[in-house]
């Protein structure tokens, strides 16, 4: 079995993780996930990205919202709210108790690491889910007239303002968590999930070396387009190719963004005309369902991937 590393954040990151693990066993399976949406809510430290893919691994996650936690309620946040706290972030009760017991380990002194490995543990989930980093690391959206925290942009304003640009804020400073590196130094191939390039995988990329190493897995690296036809299936992607990507959304825009980094490209077959396209960026096109709207169909979109891995190691 290959040993893979897999980049992830937000839902559809999530959802290819849920393929993945599926398909192979925990010890050949590393998810490498985004921390620039983490924030500070009512004093906890929440992780939406490592907390969706760890939900959507244990198989708790809410269907609905590809976020939190299936059946919760909200009667805690209520009362935060009739305590004078801003409730636009919406935490259910028992979401908060995992960024209540996060808050706690990491007062103690834990790692985001060991925090999210204990987390994975009580909920079942064997498969390595692991912070990009264990340092700080914070997307700042820069808008024509003020800048604006992650979750603001995302949730509070909805993906409406126009972005001017990025900041990954700290990761300059910030080092691969020891998971993360331990699992490039032994990774057959890599796997970047179909997660928005800019909010979802940049991040991770402006880590300093993480470029650099991920180039120098042996084999394989194919990147899922979440771009499919010339729309984002879920999210700002697609608004923020006009805004910031320079050029319209498309596969070949995502390829074009993972040019050096990417042997392959896995398109959806809507784009199947743009293969030629891609293939000149000197990566190759392969063409599956990519759109995921059950565990089957995300089960399926795993077994490509690693069948695509299997035929050239
Ligand atoms: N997304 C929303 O659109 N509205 C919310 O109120 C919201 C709350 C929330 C709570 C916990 C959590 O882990 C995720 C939450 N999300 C919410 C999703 C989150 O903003 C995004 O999943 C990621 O930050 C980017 O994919």
């Amino acid at each position: 079995m290959p040993k893979v590393v897999a980049l992830a954040g937000g839902v559809g990151g999530a959802k290819l993780a849920f393929g993945l693990a599926r398909n192979l066993p925990p010890d050949e399976l590393t998810v490498v996930v985004n921390t620039g949406d983490d924030d500070d809510f009512h004093g906890l430290h929440v992780a939406p990205d490592l907390d969706t893919v760890m939900y959507t691994l244990a198989g708790v996650v809410n269907p609905q919202t590809g976020w939190g936690r299936a059946g919760d309620t909200f009667a805690a946040l209520k009362g935060l709210k009739e305590a004078g706290e801003e409730t636009w972030f919406q935490l259910g009760d028992l979401d908060l108790a995992v960024h209540i017991r996060r808050t706690h380990l990491l007062r103690e002194g834990h790692t985001l690491s060991e925090v999210t490995r204990e987390l994975c543990e009580r909920f079942g989930v064997r498969h390595a889910v692991v912070p990009m980093s264990d340092n700080p690391v914070r997307t700042i959206v820069h808008t024509p007239s003020e800048k604006l925290s992650f979750q603001e942009y995302f949730v509070k304003h909805r993906c409406e303002p126009e972005v001017r640009s990025l900041e990954f804020k700290g990761a300059g400073r910030a080092t691969p968590s020891p998971y993360f590196e331990f699992a490039v130094a032994r990774a057959d191939a890599l796997v970047i999930a179909p997660s928005n390039p800019f909010l979802s995988v940049d991040p991770i990329l402006a880590i300093p070396g993480v470029a650099g190493a991920l180039k120098g897995i042996r084999g394989i690296r194919v990147a899922i387009s979440p771009i499919i036809g010339d729309r984002a299936v879920k999210g700002p992607a697609a608004r923020l190719f006009d805004q910031i990507g320079g050029e319209p959304p498309s596969c070949v825009a995502v390829a074009r963004r993972y040019v050096g980094l990417c042997t392959h490209m896995v398109i959806d077959r809507t784009d199947e005309h743009r293969e030629e396209e891609i293939g000149r960026l000197g990566i190759t096109p392969v063409v599956a369902q990519t759109l995921m709207n059950s565990n089957e169909d995300r089960v399926a979109l795993g077994r490509a991937v690693l069948d695509l891995i299997a035929s050239s190691t």
